[in-house]
C-alpha cells in the first residue's frame, strides 16, 4: 500500500471472522506494533465501519492470556496444567502417538475436526485436508451452520449467489427470516435502512423480538420450528388469491402442481394453530410481499435449527419464483452466497481421499467419542483447529466425558486457552490474523479480500497452514503441494479462469485489497429475471428430487463425498415437521421440561470468541435468560434473579431478564459464554442434544427443552 510513512506502515486486512460481512480492514503498524485496525473505506459493502467485535481488533491480538507456546499437559485432562515445551517435542510426540494409532487401529481412528474460526482460504476449515487427505484420516462433516439452508438452496435455486446485498435498497418488501441482521450481519442493516428510508417494509419473522425485531416495521412470532407451516400457508394464499406470476413460473420454475398439493393442507387458519400467527397476519404477509415489488428475503440461521427447518427454508426458497420477485433489480433472496471459484484442488487435494474414507459429522462428536457408540475404529485422536467443540457442539457435558478418555489423544491448535484447550494433551499456539497472509471470501457478500500479515508472530505462535506444511514434512508427505510458501499456494487459491473472475487478478487484490467477482453491479443485478437458475434443469425446481434417496450435505468436495455423507433422505416437496417426537403445540412439554430454549448468537462475542475477554464482556453483558413475565411469574422469579437453567444433560446460570420479548412458552439464552466461567460449569449446549442425521446433518439447537428456577 501508498500511505506508508517513515514512522507508519500500512497494509490490508480482512477479517477471518465465521460472519457474513467479510470486513476490508486496514492495518497499521509503527514500529513492528500493530496499533490500529480499522475498516477499509474503499469497501463498498463494508464502507469502513467495524463491528463491536473488532473495532478494537488490535487489543485481541495483544491480550495478555494469548497462548505463546506449546504446551503439553502436566495433571489430568480438564485441570488446565500444562508445561511448556518446545515446538520439535510437540510434532515428535504426534508423530508417535499417531504412529502407533495407525499401526493399531488404521489412520480413520484419527478424526480432524476444523472449523470457522477462521475462514481463510489457506488457515480456514480446509486448511488440514491436504496433510488429513494424505494421512488417510477420517473426514470431518461440518454441518453446524447453514447446511440446511445451502443444501435447501442447492435443491432450490441451484448454487446461485442469489440477489446482491448491495441492491436491497432497491426493496419495497424486505423480509429478515430467522436472521438477528442487526447483530449477525451489521453491515447489511445500512441498506435494509436506506430501502425503509425510501419506502420499503420491513418484516422480521422471529420467535423473539430480537434487536433487528425491535426495528423493524412488522415483527410477527411463530412458535420455534414452525417456520414451514407460515411458510407453506404463504405459498398457499398466494396461489388461492391468484397472486402468483403465471407468466414467470411457466417459462422458469417446475413442479408446480406438487408444491400446491403440499401446501393446500396448510390454509392461514391451519397454520395460525401450528405457528401462533393470527391467521389474518399471515394472509396479509403474503399479500403484502406478493404484490411489494421487488421483494426480498434474507435467510439467516435461525429457522433451520429444527427437525422440520430444511424443509422450512425449502419452502421459503420457493416464494420469490412463485411471485416472480426474480424479475427486479432487489428482488430475489439471498442465502449464502458461497459458491466462489476456489481451486479446493489444489488446496484440499481431494483425489487423495480414499473410495472407502470414513465421513465422520462432526456435530455428533459426543456419541463419536462414546466408545459404547461402537464406531469401527474408535476415534483414538481428535485434532482440533479452529474451533471450540466444547462451546458449539450439542451436549457438551457428554463431549466432556468423552475428551476425558484416557486413550483419546487430543491436540489442540488455538490462541486461547479455550474450555477445549483445556482438555487436551498438546496445546499448540496459534498466529492471530495481522500475523499471518490469507485471502477471505465472504458468505454474505459479492467481495475477496486480501489479508497480509503486518506484524511478526508472537513468541512460538505459527499459522495454522504453517502447522499443516510443518506436520506433512515430519510425515514425510513429498508433494509439492507441502512445500509451497504461504504467498505461492494464495496466488493460486482462486480459479482466475473462471467467468466469475474473468479479467480479475492477484495484483488487483493486492493493489485494492479486494475485488468484486464477476457479477453486474448492484443497480442492474437481476440473477434470475429469465430464469438461468443453476439448476440441473435450468429453473427453479419446487420439487427437487436431488435428495431424495439418500440425503446429501453441500460442502466443497461433495462429489467425492456424495453417498458418504451423514444425512437422511430429503423428501422433494417441501413439507412441514413438527419438533421433536411430534408434541403437540398446545402441550409444549417434553421430559416434562416445558420451556423451550432458543440459543442465537451473542451480540458481542462471535460465536465463543471474545467471551474470555474483559472489555467484550462488559459489552455484552453476563450470560442471561430471557423469560415472559407469566413464566416467570409462576417459578417466583423476578427480574436480576440469578436463574438455574436446566434439563436431564445438564445446567447453567443466568441473570433473569423478565421480559415480554419472548412469548410464554419459550425462553432465551444467547450461545458463546465459556462453561468454565459460569457457576454451574455450563452454557447453552450443556442443555442441546445431538439430533443425529436429519436434514443435510444440521444440528437441532432450538429443539430444546428446559425448567429454570431460582438459583
Ligand atoms: N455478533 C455476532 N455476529 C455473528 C455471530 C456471533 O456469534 N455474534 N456468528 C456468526 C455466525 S457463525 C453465523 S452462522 C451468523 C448467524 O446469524 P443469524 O442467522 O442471525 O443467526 P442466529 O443469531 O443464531 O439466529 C437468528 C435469529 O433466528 C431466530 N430464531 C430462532 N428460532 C427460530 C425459528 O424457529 N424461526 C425463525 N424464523 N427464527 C428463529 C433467533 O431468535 C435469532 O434472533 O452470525 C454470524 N455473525
Ligand atoms: N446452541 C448453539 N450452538 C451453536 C450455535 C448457536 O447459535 N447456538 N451456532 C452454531 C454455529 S452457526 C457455528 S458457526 C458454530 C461455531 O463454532 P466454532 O467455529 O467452534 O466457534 P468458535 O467458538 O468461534 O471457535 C473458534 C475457535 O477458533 C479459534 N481460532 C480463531 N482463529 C484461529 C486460527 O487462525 N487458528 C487456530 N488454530 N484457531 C483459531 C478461536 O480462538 C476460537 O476458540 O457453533 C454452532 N453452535
Ligand atoms: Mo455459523
Amino acid at each position: 500500500m501508498s500511505t506508508d510513512t517513515a514512522n507508519s506502515k500500512t497494509f490490508f486486512g480482512a477479517c477471518p471472522h465465521d460472519c457474513p460481512d467479510g470486513c476490508a480492514m486496514i492495518y497499521t503498524v509503527e514500529k513492528n506494533k500493530l496499533t490500529k485496525v480499522s475498516g477499509n473505506s474503499n469497501h463498498p459493502f463494508t464502507q469502513g465501519r467495524l463491528c463491536v467485535k473488532v473495532n478494537d481488533y488490535e487489543r485481541h491480538h495483544y491480550n495478555p492470556d494469548r497462548l505463546l507456546h506449546p504446551l503439553r499437559r502436566s495433571g489430568p485432562k480438564g485441570s488446565g496444567e500444562f508445561n511448556q515445551i518446545g515446538w520439535d517435542q510437540a510434532l515428535d510426540e504426534i508423530v508417535t502417538r499417531w504412529g502407533a494409532i495407525i499401526a493399531e487401529h488404521g489412520a480413520e481412528a484419527i478424526l480432524p475436526y476444523g472449523y470457522a474460526g477462521n475462514m481463510g482460504l489457506l488457515n480456514g476449515m480446509h486448511a488440514g485436508d491436504a496433510f488429513f487427505n494424505k494421512l488417510g484420516s477420517s473426514i470431518g462433516e461440518k454441518t453446524f451452520c447453514a447446511s440446511s439452508a445451502v443444501t435447501a438452496q442447492w435443491m432450490t435455486t441451484g448454487p446461485s449467489l442469489g440477489t446482491d446485498p448491495e441492491s436491497f435498497v432497491h426493496a419495497r418488501y424486505i423480509i429478515l427470516w430467522g436472521a438477528n441482521t442487526v447483530s449477525t450481519n451489521s453491515h447489511l442493516w445500512p441498506f435494509v435502512l436506506e430501502a425503509q428510508k425510501n419506502g420499503a417494509k420491513v418484516v422480521v419473522i422471529d420467535p423473539y423480538r430480537s434487536r433487528t425485531a425491535a426495528r423493524a416495521d412488522w415483527h410477527l412470532s411463530p412458535r420455534p420450528g414452525t417456520d414451514a407451516a407460515l411458510a407453506l400457508a404463504m405459498i398457499n394464499t398466494i396461489i388461492e388469491d391468484d397472486l402468483v406470476d403465471r407468466n414467470y413460473v411457466d417459462r422458469y420454475t417446475l413442479n408446480f402442481d406438487q408444491l400446491r398439493t403440499s401446501a393446500a393442507e396448510y390454509t392461514a387458519e391451519q397454520a395460525s394453530r401450528i405457528t401462533g400467527i393470527r391467521a389474518q397476519d399471515i394472509k396479509t404477509l403474503a399479500h403484502e410481499y406478493a404484490s411489494s415489488q421487488p421483494s426480498v428475503i434474507r435467510v439467516g440461521v435461525g429457522a433451520e435449527r429444527y427437525p422440520g427447518g430444511g424443509q422450512a427454508i425449502r419452502a421459503v426458497d420457493c416464494l420469490p419464483a412463485l411471485v416472480g420477485a426474480w424479475r427486479h433489480v432487489g428482488g430475489g433472496l439471498l442465502q449464502m452466497p458461497i459458491f466462489v471459484p476456489v481451486r479446493f484442488d489444489l488446496l484440499s487435494r481431494p483425489e487423495w481421499i480414499g473410495a472407502e474414507t470414513r465421513v465422520i459429522n462432526l456435530a455428533q462428536l459426543a456419541d463419536v467419542l462414546d466408545l459404547d457408540a461402537g464406531l469401527n475404529p474408535a476415534i483414538h485422536s481428535l485434532f482440533i483447529w479452529n474451533a471450540n467443540p466444547l462451546s458449539q457442539v450439542p451436549n457438551s457435558n457428554m463431549v466432556k466425558r468423552g475428551l476425558q478418555r484416557d486413550d483419546l489423544f487430543t491436540v489442540v491448535s488455538e490462541q486461547f486457552m479455550t474450555d477445549t484447550a483445556r482438555y487436551a494433551d498438546l496445546v499448540l499456539p496459534a498466529t492471530m490474523n495481522g500475523e499471518h497472509n490469507d485471502v477471505i471470501t465472504s458468505w454474505g457478500q459479492f467481495y475477496i479480500a486480501l489479508n497480509q500479515k503486518a506484524i511478526e508472530a508472537p513468541g512460538e505462535t505459527i499459522s495454522n497452514f504453517d502447522l499443516f506444511q510443518r506436520l506433512a514434512a515430519r510425515f514425510g508427505f513429498e508433494d509439492p503441494r507441502f512445500t509451497l510458501s504461504d504467498k505461492e499456494l494464495l496466488r493460486e487459491s482462486l480459479d482466475w479462469d473462471s467467468p466469475m473472475l474473468e479479467g480479475k487478478s492477484f495484483d488487483m487484490l493486492e493493489n485494492d485489497g479486494f475485488i468484486r467477482v464477476n457479477v453486474p453491479p448492484k443497480d442492474v443485478y437481476a440473477p434470475h429475471a429469465e430464469g438461468n437458475f443453476p439448476t440441473p434443469s435450468g429453473k427453479c425446481d419446487f420439487c427437487s428430487r436431488l435428495g431424495q434417496d439418500s440425503g446429501f450435505v453441500v460442502p466443497p468436495l461433495r462429489q467425492m463425498l456424495e453417498g458418504r455423507q451423514n444425512s437422511a433422505p430429503i423428501d422433494p416437496v417441501p413439507g412441514y415437521i413438527p419438533n421433536r417426537a411430534g408434541r403437540d403445540h398446545d402441550s409444549n412439554v417434553d421430559d416434562g421440561y416445558p420451556l423451550q430454549l432458543n440459543s442465537p448468537k451473542s451480540h458481542s462475542f462471535l460465536n465463543s470468541e471474545y467471551a474470555n475477554e474483559a472489555h467484550k464482556l462488559r459489552s455484552q453483558g453476563k450470560q442471561f435468560v430471557l423469560i415472559n413475565p407469566a413464566d416467570a411469574d409462576t417459578r417466583n422469579l423476578t427480574e436480576g434473579d440469578t436463574a438455574r437453567v436446566f434439563n436431564s444433560l445438564g445446567e447453567f446460570t443466568a441473570d433473569t431478564q423478565v421480559t415480554a420479548k419472548v412469548s410464554i412458552g419459550t425462553v432465551v439464552a444467547t450461545f458463546g459464554y465459556w462453561g468454565s466461567r459460569n457457576q454451574l460449569g455450563g452454557a447453552a449446549n450443556a442443555l442441546t442434544r445431538n439430533s443425529g442425521p436429519g436434514f443435510a446433518g444440521t444440528p437441532h439447537f432450538n429443539d430444546t427443552f428446559v425448567e429454570i428456577e431460582k438459583f
